[in-house]
C-alpha cells in the first residue's frame, strides 16, 4: 500500500518497519528521506552535501524525529487500512444492496405486467407461485438474483399469498362512514371520531373526536390534514393511533406470527401469547381505492335519475327502460341501479294516468343493469368494497352484512366463475341475500379493483442481501403505473429463503436487469 501525502513519500517503509519489527530501529532509508525534506527544493530532490553533514551532528535528534515520524506514519497508515476495509465493506454492501433493489424492481415490473390489459384474463395475480416466487432474474456468476412478490393472505397457517391485494378490498379510510369505522375490530368512536375530525374540512370536533385545538395542545404540535390520507401510516397522526393498534401484534409486519410476537411481554412487541396473530387494523384498510364510473365497456354509465343521461340503447330491456322514462317523467328518483331489482311502482303514464309498472329486473337483467347504469355522474366513484376480494371483516362495515353474512359471502364466491365475478349480482342470483338486502347493500359494493398491493423482496440466493419494498400499483388510468413504493428492508427479511433448494433446483436464469 502507499501512504500518500506522508513525508517525502515514505512508501510503505514506514508500515513495513512498524509491523516487522516493532517500534524503531532507525532505518537509514526513513533517515534518509526525512533528513530530504530540509533540502526537497534542491534541483533534482538530491540531497546537497550540507544535509549530510548536518545529519553527522545531530544523530540523538534526529533519532527521535524518526521514532515520531515512525509513529505518526503507522498511525496514519493504519486509520486508511481501516478506512479502506469500511469502505471495501460498505462498497460490497452498497453493490449487493443494489443488485437486491434492481431484483425486487424487476419483481415490481412483473406484477405490474400481471395487470396490464392483455395479461390480467390470463395471469392469476391472486396467488400463482409459479409467476411470482423465486423468479430468477440476473446471475452474475458468483451470486443467483431473484425475487419474490408476495402479500398478506389472512391465514395463520399460509400466512403468505404469492400474489397481489385489491386495495377495493378494503375499507377506504378517506371516505368511511363512523358506522363503518366502528365496525372494525378494537374501534371505539374515541377512534373513529378522532380520525373523521382529521379528514373532514371543519375545525368542530366530534364529541368524542379531536381537531387541531387538541394537537396544539401536545408537546409538539403539529397540523392536521383536514383532508385526506395519502398513506396508511398517517393514521399514526391521528390521536389515539399507535403503532399497536395500526400493526397489531405483527411489529416487523411480515403477515407471519413470530416468536417474540407471541411470547407476551418477555420480547417486543407486547402481545397476548395465544398462538393467533392480531395483525392490527393495517389488513382492514386502504387510502388509495377509487374505480372510474364506467361501464365494463368503457363507456360512461346512463345516471338512472338524470333525464338527460342517455339510456343505453342495448343491453337492458325494453319494460326497464319505459320503468327509467316513466320514473323519470313522474320525478321519482331511485337512486342506484341495485333499486330496480325486481321493483314494481304505481306511476303516471304518458297520457297522466297512473298504472302499475315493472322494472322488467331479475336475475337474468341485474348484472347489465348494475354495469351499464349508475346513480351519480361523477366520473370516480371512491371506496366501493369489492364483495370479491373483501374478507369477512371488511364487509361487516357494510350496513346490513353481519358476520354470518360476511362469512357466507366469503365462502360462496370461492365456487364462482370470473365472469359470474364480474359484478355483485351473483350475491342474489346465488341466493345468499334476497332482493331486499341486495337493494340495501348493493350501493357500497363493487366487483372491480383498480390498485393492488404488494411486497417485493429482491435477494441473492446465495449472500442472502436482500431488499423489501411495499409497492402499490394504480391500473384506473390505463397501463399500470406505481403510485407508492417503500423501502421496508429495516423491518428484517421476512421469511426464510431456502436458497439451497432454490439452487438445486436449477431454474434457468432469463432475462437480465
Ligand atoms: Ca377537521
Ligand atoms: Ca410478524
Ligand atoms: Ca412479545
Ligand atoms: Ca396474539
Amino acid at each position: 500500500m502507499k501512504v500518500d501525502g506522508g513525508i517525502c513519500r515514505a512508501d510503505g517503509r514506514a508500515w513495513a518497519g512498524r509491523s516487522g519489527g516493532g517500534p524503531a530501529e532507525p532505518n537509514p532509508g526513513l533517515v534518509g528521506a526525512w533528513t530530504c525534506r530540509s533540502a526537497r527544493s534542491s534541483p533534482g530532490g538530491h540531497c546537497p552535501a550540507g544535509a549530510r553533514l548536518h545529519r553527522s551532528r545531530k544523530d540523538g535528534f534526529i533519532l527521535v524525529g524518526v521514532l515520531v515520524v515512525v509513529m505518526l506514519a503507522s498511525m496514519v497508515a493504519i486509520s486508511l487500512m481501516f478506512q479502506m476495509r469500511v469502505e471495501e465493506e460498505s462498497t460490497s454492501a452498497g453493490l449487493g444492496g443494489h443488485h437486491a433493489w434492481a431484483a425486487a424492481m424487476a419483481g415490481v415490473r412483473k406484477a405490474m405486467r400481471s395487470l396490464s390489459t392483455n395479461e390480467l384474463e390470463t395471469i392469476d395475480w391472486r396467488d400463482n407461485p409459479d409467476y411470482f416466487r423465486a423468479q430468477p432474474v440476473f446471475d452474475d456468476g458468483s451470486e443467483q438474483w431473484r425475487f419474490t412478490v408476495f402479500t398478506g393472505s389472512g391465514d395463520l397457517d399460509a400466512p403468505i399469498r404469492h400474489g397481489l391485494s385489491a386495495e377495493a378490498g378494503k375499507l377506504n379510510v378517506n371516505v368511511a362512514t363512523e358506522e363503518a369505522l366502528n365496525a372494525l375490530p378494537a374501534v371505539e368512536p374515541i377512534l373513529s371520531q378522532a380520525l373523521l375530525d382529521f379528514i373532514d374540512e371543519d375545525n368542530l370536533p366530534n364529541p368524542e373526536g379531536a381537531e387541531q385545538a387538541y394537537y396544539d395542545t401536545l408537546a409538539r404540535p403539529y397540523q392536521i390534514h383536514n383532508g385526506p390520507l395519502k398513506t396508511l401510516d398517517e393514521l399514526l397522526l391521528v390521536r389515539g393511533f399507535t403503532k399497536a393498534i395500526l400493526y397489531g401484534e405483527d411489529a416487523n409486519q411480515n403477515f407471519r406470527l413470530d416468536a417474540n410476537e407471541d411470547d407476551g411481554e418477555a420480547r417486543f412487541p407486547p402481545d397476548n401469547a395465544n398462538g393467533a396473530l392480531n395483525a392490527g387494523l393495517r389488513p382492514y384498510l386502504t387510502v388509495v381505492s377509487y374505480e372510474p364510473n364506467l361501464t365494463a365497456g368503457g363507456e360512461a354509465r346512463a345516471v338512472i335519475d338524470d333525464a338527460s343521461s342517455a339510456l343505453p340503447t342495448n343491453g337492458l330491456p325494453d319494460l326497464t327502460v319505459e320503468f327509467i322514462e316513466a320514473l323519470r317523467r313522474n320525478k321519482a328518483p331511485v337512486g342506484h341501479p341495485a333499486a330496480l331489482l325486481e321493483e314494481t311502482r304505481t306511476l303516471k303514464d304518458e297520457e297522466g294516468k297512473e298504472r302499475e309498472y315493472s322494472s322488467g329486473v331479475g336475475v337474468e337483467e341485474l348484472p347489465a343493469a348494475l354495469d351499464l347504469m349508475s346513480d351519480t355522474n361523477a366520473p370516480t366513484l371512491f371506496g366501493k368494497i369489492h364483495v370479491g376480494a373483501a374478507s369477512a371483516a371488511v364487509l361487516q362495515t357494510i350496513p346490513g352484512i353481519d358476520e354470518s353474512l360476511a362469512e357466507a359471502i366469503v365462502s360462496a364466491r370461492a365456487g364462482l366463475t370470473e365472469e359470474q365475478l364480474q359484478t355483485p349480482a351473483w350475491l342474489f342470483s346465488e341466493g345468499v341475500v334476497d332482493a331486499e338486502l341486495f337493494r340495501k347493500i348493493a350501493p357500497r359494493l363493487t366487483a372491480r379493483g383498480y390498485q393492488y398491493s404488494f411486497r417485493v423482496l429482491g435477494y441473492g440466493a446465495r449472500s442472502g442481501q436482500f431488499r423489501l419494498l411495499e409497492v402499490i400499483v394504480d391500473t384506473a388510468g390505463g397501463d399500470p403505473r406505481v403510485i407508492y413504493l417503500r423501502d421496508l428492508t429495516r423491518l428484517g427479511l421476512p421469511f426464510e429463503v431456502d436458497s439451497e433448494a432454490e439452487l438445486s433446483a436449477g431454474d434457468a436464469v432469463g432475462g437480465a436487469f
